[in-house]
């Protein structure tokens, strides 16, 4: 195969999030926001539940504000994931695109609006002293950071497992993810700012949100991670792209820890606990969890505190745009393109591309001009003869790691954290 390269810098072809307007806002007025935070039955939940239910497809979404071509994988409580083609048009991820995943219902939580920053309330207790309550409007007095991150979910790229063995969960494909920029206050700047306290036997901080679960006996949603980690990197958000936060992504207050996988990104954040333990709640013990080590593959052994890790950090990995798996493209000249992100511990050293099933490798660079935690944009020209081609597409970092020439190797039950090698076919006429 007759494959000349020539690697051009990356594509400037990168758009910022169009502005939108807010006054199409109808967010939650300040009354009924204080009677969903009040007492709220299961009554109401379930009356949600089944309005939710009884919408077409096409009308949900107009009201959830999503672009039509979004995928579902469930309307309730809404999982939905881009298209790749609509992905790469953007530096940011615009919020009409962005993918979705509520574990759990909630009013606040359906739509593109934007709710209340006065009415909300951040607690922090446990092992901080005093116990405090942050409103949600002091934090606007604070110093604000701005960091551009991936959120992808740990579920990423899940369906790529059931080439070796399926695994249960929703079969994502790799548009399970987004890059964005995000507002808010270091909470550690707030610790300090506030004269806390933090006991030295906290290792962890939990953090809830407002939503809840769908049965009265069913868990509620949260997580656990590392103290110095939390305390290192997180911030209270309460901007996305320079704007509010909309309602479906965790407005008016949201945890965002760079870095980390997209479960542990706290919607609707209020309240964080200063912990000498993990919690034992089932959305951290049994999910969003994976083995320390080599599972069995379509085994299913049972979790333990020892044997298993939370989806903390994200693992090195990378996406192509284009050209789309089972494509025809016109050659003979093709500009591969696409980006490439780990949990930005170490930086990442180059793109990588292969022709010849990996038995050699070409470099591309990468653009970091968006920082340690924002995804690289790369680009590549390539020549190629016309007929199949399959092309082989990794990263590889400074400390020489790389993605696995098969993900398979990191099989586990509920088939967390893919980041195999990108193998597209292509059909080049
Ligand atoms: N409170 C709360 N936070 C949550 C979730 C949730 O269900 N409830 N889902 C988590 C998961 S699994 C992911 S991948 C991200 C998704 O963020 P998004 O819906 O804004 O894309 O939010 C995380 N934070
Ligand atoms: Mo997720």
């Amino acid at each position: 195969m007759n494959c000349i390269k020539h690697i051009s810098n990356v594509t400037k072809k990168l758009f910022n999030t169009p502005i939108v307007n807010p006054k199409s806002s109808s967010g939650l007025s300040r009354r009924s926001l204080l009677k969903w935070s009040g007492v709220l039955t299961f009554g109401i939940v379930s009356k949600f539940v089944s309005f939710a239910r009884a919408q077409q497809p096409e009308i949900f979404k107009k009201t959830i504000g999503k672009n039509s071509e979004m995928i579902v994988h469930n309307w309730n409580p809404g999982v939905l994931e881009t298209p790749l083609k609509l992905l790469e048009n953007y530096r940011l991820t615009p919020k009409q695109i962005l993918f979705v995943r509520n574990n759990q219902i909630w009013d606040g939580a359906l739509s593109l609006h934007h709710l209340p920053l006065e009415t909300w309330d951040v607690e922090m207790n446990g092992l901080i002293n005093p116990s405090t309550i942050i409103q949600g409007k002091e934090l606007k007095q604070y110093k604000q950071t701005e960091i551009e991150m991936v959120l992808q979910c740990s579920g990423n790229g899940r369906s790529y497992y059931a080439n070796t063995f399926r695994t249960s969960g929703t079969q994502w494909g790799k548009g399970g993810m987004g890059n964005l920029r995000w507002k808010g206050v270091p909470l550690k700047n707030l610790v300090s700012d506030l004269k806390l306290e933090i006991n030295p036997l906290a290792e962890f901080i939990t953090a809830e949100g407002r939503d809840i679960p769908p049965t009265n006996t069913a868990a509620d949603f949260e997580h656990s991670m590392p103290i110095d980690d939390v305390l290192d990197k997180a911030i209270l958000a309460i901007e996305m792209n320079g704007e509010p936060i909309p309602a479906v992504h965790g407005g008016p207050v949201r945890l965002i820890i760079p870095g980390y996988y997209g479960t542990m990104n706290i919607k609707w954040l209020t309240r964080l606990r200063f912990e000498t333990e993990e919690s034992d709640n089932y959305n951290h013990i049994h999910r969003y969890r994976t083995f320390k080590n080599k599972v069995e593959l379509g085994s299913n052994p049972p979790r333990t505190l020892e044997n298993s890790r939370p989806t903390w950090r994200q693992k090195i990995n990378s996406t192509v745009w284009f050209p789309a798996n089972n494509q025809q493209v016109k050659g003979p000249n093709l500009n591969l393109r696409g980006v490439a992100w780990n949990d930005g511990s170490v930086k990442l050293k180059a793109l990588e591309i292969s022709t010849n099933q990996g038995k050699t490798w070409d470099q591309v660079q990468l653009d970091f001009s968006s920082g340690p935690f924002a995804w690289h944009h790369w680009n590549a020209q390539l020549k190629f003869l016309s007929g199949k081609h399959q092309i082989w597409v990794r990263a590889v970092d400074t400390t020489g790691q790389k993605q696995p020439l098969d993900g398979s190797i990191n099989w586990n039950p509920s088939g967390y954290e893919w980041n195999g090698v990108t193998k597209i076919d292509v059909v080049v006429t």
